[in-house]
């Protein structure tokens, strides 16, 4: 499973708010292998080389984020260390094929 995710960082770990200034949408190229999300940062222009997040998603819930109204097709990625992550997927279909795949691990 691969493709571009908008993300939003809403809680830290410990579920503790992540604080202003961090809370902004940011795009990533995902890649879920395994049990790891790889989140490879769209900076190439900037920084010329490519930064790299990773998040474990064992024991994560991947969910719809019902209560998320301000853009569409948002699904929520709860960490087992409590941290908590929107991602903004292209379509309907493509958050479900996130959900189920993380789900699944
Ligand atoms: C955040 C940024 C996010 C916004 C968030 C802000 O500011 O504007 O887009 O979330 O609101 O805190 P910053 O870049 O300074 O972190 P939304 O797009 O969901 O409104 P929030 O604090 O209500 O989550």
């Amino acid at each position: 499973q691969k493709g571009f995710l908008k993300r939003k960082a809403h809680a830290d770990i410990d579920g503790k708010r992540t604080p202003w200034g961090k809370r902004s949408w940011k795009t990533f190229y995902a890649m879920l292998k395994g049990m790891v999300l790889y989140l490879q940062k769209d900076d190439y222009v900037k920084d010329c080389q490519s930064s790299e997040e990773v998040v474990s998603v064992h024991h994560s819930l991947a969910e719809r984020a019902l209560n998320y109204t301000k853009r569409p097709h948002v699904f929520r990625l709860q960490t087992a260390d409590w941290r908590v992550f929107l991602f903004e997927a292209a379509s309907t279909e493509q958050m479900n094929s996130w959900i189920g795949r993380i789900n699944l691990v």
